[in-house]
């Protein structure tokens, strides 16, 4: 096994690079970006008074709305002539949001993504099946150049076009496959489909991520494929994939590459620090970037954080699996759940495929959460393809009273035949709000 220095390192270590390296991004930021100088000036500080690592709650939030005010090149640090690339995600409306890399800053990534790839178990001289978007998304070059720099054979597939995707796995041989797991999941069952067996694939390891997946996700994509499957985190904003990898040796947590981001776990009302180990909104300070560096980024992710060393031996801190944003958390009369809560229970249930999608809906005054499941093919073959039959009005009953007992909330279930969900190319669709289109009585 090579282990970069960092993920060895004792906590007093990681904290001096910390340190140092915040001190640094502080005064680049402030001096670089009005944005940096408005905000600590608002907030009575100036870059003298971060000493330490521990200093970093005297310093201000940023948030994506701060990204879409100073839309496009508003808090780069460097001028254009000093960029070598853009990317951005798309959001749910209007214009995307914009980060860009220096030449040093695509070094960086790069590195940190080798690394991460190895963490999944990815070594040089294999080949790696790139099934992330290439483009504005940070997936699929993300991904690409950290597995050119560890030295694998990188097949640039990008996302869609299922068949060719299949006929290139056969034919490349990859043992490394990325994608997200919603995707990836839709590869397998076409292979099926197909007459294949997804398990017969030269493949060994996944690195999934860019959408919140259960662990019961894991055990699917496991067993269907043969592989040793492992989760990938990252945003544009902090810099894209890699900010954290689990490793293939546990796979109990994701490691954080700590020597170029300082992670914290806030409580998302109060902006207080949560506790070790307890779940809150994940907040990110960046260390090495040069274009746009960023300060305490409330990424709306909830997760939790331990700084126990992993099994593994590596020391850096380690994020919990992302259970979801903020903004996806659904809110039925005041109980409040995440998808990624519903798919834990729903996948365990075996007369259901895993693909599921929430839709919000208005009735009168009321906001229904509708919850759409498909059945699996074996099953709906049981019934001789009668979705009227006794069993899936038992099916629907007893899915009604898992959500209520299990995840706390009152959903409608409708239950479709195989297929007629809407399977993802790339991050999935898990809610519909369908509450505006509503006809208000
Ligand atoms: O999704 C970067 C990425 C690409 C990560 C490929 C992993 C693999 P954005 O498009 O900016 O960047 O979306 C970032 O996606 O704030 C999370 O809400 C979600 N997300 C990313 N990775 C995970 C994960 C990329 N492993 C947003 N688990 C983040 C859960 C994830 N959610």
């Amino acid at each position: 096994m090579i282990l970069h220095e960092i993920e060895t390192a004792s906590r007093e270590e990681i904290e001096q690079i910390q340190t140092e390296r915040l001190i640094e991004t502080v005064e680049r930021a402030y001096r670089n970006v009005p944005f940096y100088e408005m905000r600590f000036h608002e907030n009575g500080i100036t870059p003298a008074d971060i000493k330490s690592i521990g200093d970093i709650t005297k310093l201000p939030f940023m948030r994506k709305q701060d990204l879409r005010d100073h839309y496009p090149f508003g808090l780069f640090a460097v001028g254009l002539d000093k960029l070598v690339r853009i990317h951005g995600s798309s959001g749910t409306s209007g214009k995307p949001t914009v980060v860009g890399y220096t030449r040093n800053d695509i070094k960086n990534w790069s590195e940190i993504v080798a690394r991460a790839i190895y963490l999944g178990g990815g070594r040089p001289g294999q080949v790696l099946h790139n099934a992330y978007g290439y483009g504005l998304f940070t997936g699929g070059l993300g991904l690409h150049f950290g597995a050119e720099l560890l030295g694998m054979v990188t097949v640039p597939v990008s996302g869609g076009n299922t068949e060719r995707q299949i006929t290139m796995i056969e034919d490349f041989k990859p043992t490394v496959i990325c994608g997200t797991p919603s995707y990836v999941l839709t590869i397998a069952e076409l292979m099926e489909e197909m007459g294949k067996n997804p398990r017969e694939t030269s493949l060994k390891y996944g690195i999934f991520g860019a959408e919140p997946w259960s662990e019961e996700m894991r055990n699917t994509l496991e067993e269907k494929i043969g592989i040793k499957a492992c989760d990938i985190y990252g945003l544009s904003e902090v810099m894209g994939p890699g900010v954290a990898m689990e490793c293939s040796e546990a796979q109990d947590g994701l490691h954080v590459a700590e020597d170029h981001f300082i992670i914290e776990v806030i409580d998302p009302e109060t902006l207080e620090p949560v506790p070790e180990g307890q779940a809150g909104e994940l907040v990110f300070t960046s260390l090495t970037k040069e274009a746009f560096p960023v300060i305490r980024y409330r990424t709306g992710d909830i997760a939790s954080v331990t700084k126990e060393r992993c099994s593994c031996g590596r020391t850096t801190a380690r994020m919990s699996r992302v259970k979801g944003r903020i903004d996806d958390m659904i809110i039925i009369r005041g109980v409040n759940v995440f998808p990624s809560e519903i798919e834990h229970y729903l996948l365990q249930v075996k007369e259901l495929a895993p693909h599921y999608q929430v839709h919000l809906l208005k009735k009168g005054y009321l906001d229904v959460a509708e919850l759409n499941v498909e059945v699996t093919e074996g099953f709906y073959q049981g019934i001789g393809n009668d979705m009227n039959h006794e069993k899936i009005g038992l099916l629907k009953k007893y899915l009604v009273t898992m959500m209520k007992n299990k995840c706390l909330v009152s959903m409608e279930v409708k239950i479709h035949p195989p297929k007629t969900i809407q399977r993802s190319q790339g991050k999935a669709i898990r809610i519909v709000d369908k509450r505006s289109a509503a006809i208000k009585i």
